[in-house]
């Protein structure tokens, strides 16, 4: 159901959007909710900026307690390969123990529960890419709400590209895995694939423009046109993926509920877990993938583990080549398909603006050698040559 709200929340809402200072957007989002009339249709909008504040407020806070203004905060983890997927539970389920076992990350494993404090990142080499993994510290009943940093832990799930979610098969791994569940919902991080998505990147300009991948459902390009409109949006990339609503639009002004990736690690399998326990896993886990292993000793976890992750996030290895040379070692890596038009734009936008044509080679090319345009689909393996 779309919110339906009043020309002035909108107008408020926009006065949100356009302020970046923490403390002054705390005051206009609370502004924003006194005159925000509460009734069925604002329910899950309204909980969502109330979260929302409430990440501000911490951001606040914790600005006021670090020690040397500038300072990066300790729970952001700078991106690295080809994408970053946050390994999250709850204690003592093996995270540590996952990240010695694929990544070349100097972790301390304990014995007793949150012995991990801050993330650590470590990378995890597959074919000719690598993932980045980062432990997230334990999350816990309540981090949603703010309990034992979980606004920090969280938004490190919230910023990667994928997430694992590793329970321990010895330890309720069904109730587990739904705590867990639970806690990401909480936060608007959907781990299951929603039908709809849909992206709004504001830019400059005069016009909105969509970039399909997918299709509006029991709604026109008018109506969201017209909705954007409502919210003082009138320039903007629109990215429809799947089938979207009106209400998947609305959501995506609101900036909050983001789709990550998910795979389910049940992790101990060393310690002969009752068969019965894993299959309640995979039912409370559906349609998630359960992987069950032991960090400790199963053989090529991190092939396993990059296989998993590559399919999981749908990676797309591009190789570059110029005239007369080699292709490039390392691929120009995606997530999902990319056309040549997006690869000339993220290497140079001059190759994008003087661009002739490509020569391809690979699955992509009907042969090889062939002359494509700017609209040609590229997939994993594909060789490519820019003419400019
Ligand atoms: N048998 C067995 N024990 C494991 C396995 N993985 C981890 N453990 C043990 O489980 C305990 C916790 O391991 P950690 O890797 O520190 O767990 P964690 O999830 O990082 O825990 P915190 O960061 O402290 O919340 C340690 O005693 C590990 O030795 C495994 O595959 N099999
Ligand atoms: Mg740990």
């Amino acid at each position: 159901m779309v919110t339906n709200l009043p020309p002035q929340a909108k107008e408020k809402w926009n006065e949100v959007t356009l302020t970046r200072n923490p403390e002054e957007r705390l005051r206009l989002m609370g502004e924003f909710l006194s005159i925000v009339p509460k009734h069925k249709g604002t329910d899950r909008m309204v909980s969502q900026v109330k979260k929302q504040m409430a990440t501000l407020r911490e951001e606040i806070e914790k600005k006021k307690r670090m020690p040397k203004p500038g300072s990066a905060p300790t729970y952001f983890v700078p991106k690295a390969g080809a994408a970053q997927v946050a390994v999250v539970g709850p204690t003592n389920v093996g995270r540590s123990s996952l990240l010695r076992a694929v990544t070349n990350a100097q972790v301390e494993v304990t014995p007793y529960p949150y012995g991990t404090k801050t993330p650590v990142p470590g990378m995890l080499p597959y074919r000719d890419i690598q993932f980045q993994l980062v432990e997230v510290p334990a999350l816990v009943e309540g981090s949603s709400e703010g309990r034992a940093d979980g606004f920090m832990k969280l938004s490190m799930a919230r910023n990667a590209d994928g997430i694992i979610i590793v329970v321990d098969v010895r330890d309720d791994p069904a109730g587990n895995f739904l705590m867990i569940a639970r806690e990401l919902a909480n936060s608007r991080i959907l781990i299951a694939k929603p039908e709809g998505e849909v992206e709004i990147e504001k830019r400059a300009g005069t016009q909105i423009q969509f970039l399909w991948e997918g299709e509006l459902s029991g709604c026109s390009t008018e109506d969201v046109i017209a909705l954007l409109g409502e919210y003082k949006i009138r320039s903007a990339l629109v990215r429809v993926r799947g089938r979207a609503t009106l209400e998947t639009v609305e959501d995506a002004i609101f900036g909050n509920a983001v789709y990550r990736p998910t795979l389910v690690l049940a992790n101990k399998s060393d310690l002969r877990p009752d068969p019965r326990t894993i299959e309640q896993l995979r039912m409370a886990a559906e349609p998630l993938e359960v992987v069950v292993a032991s960090a400790d000793h199963t053989p090529d976890l991190a092939a396993t583990l990059g296989e998993r992750l590559f399919r999981l996030l749908d990676i797309t290895r591009v190789y570059t080549k110029e005239p007369g040379k080699e292709p490039a070692r390392t691929p120009m890596v995606y997530r999902g398909p990319v056309t040549v038009g997006e690869l000339a734009r993220t290497i140079h936008n001059d190759f994008y603006r003087n661009f002739k044509y490509a020569r391809v080679w690979g699955p992509a090319a009907k042969f090889p050698n062939e002359k494509v345009g700017l609209d040609r689909r590229l997939t994993d393996g594909t060789i490519v040559q820019l003419y400019t």
